[in-house]
């Protein structure tokens, strides 16, 4: 069986580029796949399933077209998408996946997140998630009207963005206690993640045992993606004007 995983392409109408990689990508890479799992901050700004989005629209469409010749599609949220829901899933064919979740690949678990609940030592980072991921906001937010959500998106994009800049790097990186901790508590030597933008392999100890947490790229310069199969994890990056194999 072979898996494709992927996160943090922050699709948006500006980077046509992105796009098209992607549905390149899809066409070139799924097929031979059983399941694609997608990370989270799939899309740069989700702010709801009753936003008009042609480019919404066109990506759950490719998706559903890939579901019906029988690969399964994962999403599970980022920061950027977390409202995103069961409206988009329905046209997309895909489910969606709590982070984190343990799924079994080639008979080996292995455990699946988007990354942010990692970077713990990003306090105010993590005081602004526990408030907007609560299911109770969630609804709220949901309720708003459309107009609002897009104010309310464009001003914590623009904080992140200034605040951010003041952060130092290892603040907005994870926390490698936390990162044991998740590993132990699912009982898995393998945890695969994006959020973080620094793709790599990074070899562990798990309980005296090696263990490995692989980090997603983010598609912005060149895509990234992780295939899993009988040979093992491989993490590769290619040009997103070029040849997406
Ligand atoms: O996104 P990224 O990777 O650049 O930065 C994240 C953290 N930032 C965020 C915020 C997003 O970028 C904003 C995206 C908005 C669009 C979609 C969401 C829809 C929301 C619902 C709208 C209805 O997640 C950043 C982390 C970084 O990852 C690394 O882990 O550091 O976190 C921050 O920068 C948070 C600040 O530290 C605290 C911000 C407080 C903001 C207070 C502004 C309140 C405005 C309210 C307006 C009513």
């Amino acid at each position: 069986m072979r898996y494709l995983f992927l996160s943090d392409l922050h699709l948006e109408a500006e980077r046509p580029d992105i796009t098209r990689a992607f549905l390149r990508c899809l066409d070139e890479r799924a097929p031979a796949c059983a399941a694609v799992y997608i990370l989270g901050d799939f899309f740069e700004a989700w702010l709801g399933d009753d936003d008009p989005n042609p480019l919404g629209d066109q990506v759950a469409a490719a998706l559903a077209r890939l579901a019906d010749t029988g690969v399964e599609i994962y999403f599970m949220h980022g920061n950027r998408d977390f409202l995103l829901g069961k409206g988009f899933c329905n046209k997309a064919r895909a489910t969606l996946l709590p982070d984190p979740s343990r799924v079994t690949l080639n008979g080996e678990p292995v455990l699946l997140m988007h990354g942010d609940s990692l970077c713990v030592d990003d306090v105010a980072y993590m005081k602004m998630r526990r408030w907007l991921r609560n299911p109770v906001s969630v609804a709220v937010l949901n309720a708003l009207p459309l107009s609002t959500r897009h104010r309310i998106g464009r001003k914590l994009r623009s904080e992140s963005q200034t605040r951010t800049r003041m952060k130092a790097s290892d603040i907005t990186d994870v926390n490698q206690q936390a990162v044991e901790a998740v590993m132990r508590r699912h009982g898995v030597r393998t945890l695969i993640h994006g959020h973080t933008h620094r793709p790599a392999v990074h070899e562990l100890q798990i309980e005296g045992k090696a263990a490995q947490r692989i980090v997603l790229g983010d598609w912005d310069r060149q895509g990234w993606v992780l295939e899993v199969d009988q040979d093992g994890y491989r993490l590769e990056s290619f040009e997103l004007n070029g040849n997406g194999t």
